[in-house]
């Protein structure tokens, strides 16, 4: 699961608020396998807001995915996220990127979302959940810290791995994402 932050919320500012995100999520009794460090960079799209704080954590759960978005959003939810503007600030964004090699709802329509140009992705939203998440290979502050703790997790479209995905981007994204522990 990718955290995001870029705005304060009840229980301080966005390091403090994806620290208490994780500890709700052991509340709820997911099994935490891993914690990346956080890590500070520039909202995408460039210039729409104040810079995130991003990490990302790995857990086991018995839950369907369907379960697990649910009780990311109860999350959301009680960390104050008023879900509204699409790319806008957020005092806590739980974002599912990946299950394993899932592939949701099925390869043709996760290949189709993840190529959508990007003028389309400003104004196209999928209505159901698709993984892994259709922008995870795009975004340095995703996998940056992805790689911390599944460097070799497999892109079951793509075939490649995280540190391939990361290989693809440009030195200035990954600049971009500095680790702020
Ligand atoms: N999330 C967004 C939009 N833009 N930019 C950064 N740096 N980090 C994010 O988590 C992020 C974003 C939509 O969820
Ligand atoms: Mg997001
Ligand atoms: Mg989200």
């Amino acid at each position: 699961m990718a955290l995001g932050s870029n705005q304060p919320s009840a229980v301080g500012g966005p390091a403090d608020t994806l620290l208490h995100a994780i500890e709700l999520l052991k509340q709820k009794g997911c099994d935490i396998q891993a914690v990346s460090r956080l890590f500070a960079n520039p909202a995408f799209p460039l210039g729409s807001g104040p810079d995130y704080v991003n990490a990302v954590v790995g857990f086991q759960t018995d839950r369907t995915a369907a379960e697990i978005l649910e009780v990311l959003h109860d999350i959301e939810a009680t960390l104050g996220r008023e879900r509204d503007v699409r790319w806008g600030a957020r005092s806590v964004d739980l974002d599912l990127v990946a299950v394993g090699s899932v592939v949701c709802p099925d390869a043709q329509t996760q290949n189709h979302w993840r190529m959508l140009p990007l003028n389309d992705q400003m104004s196209q939203t999928p209505d159901e959940l698709i993984l892994p998440h259709p922008r995870l290979q795009d975004r340095a502050f995703v996998l940056i810290p992805m790689a911390e703790i599944a460097p070799d997790w497999l892109h079951p479209t793509l075939g490649k791995t995280v540190l391939q995905m990361l290989n693809d981007l440009s030195q200035q994204d990954k600049d971009d994402v500095r680790p702020i522990e």
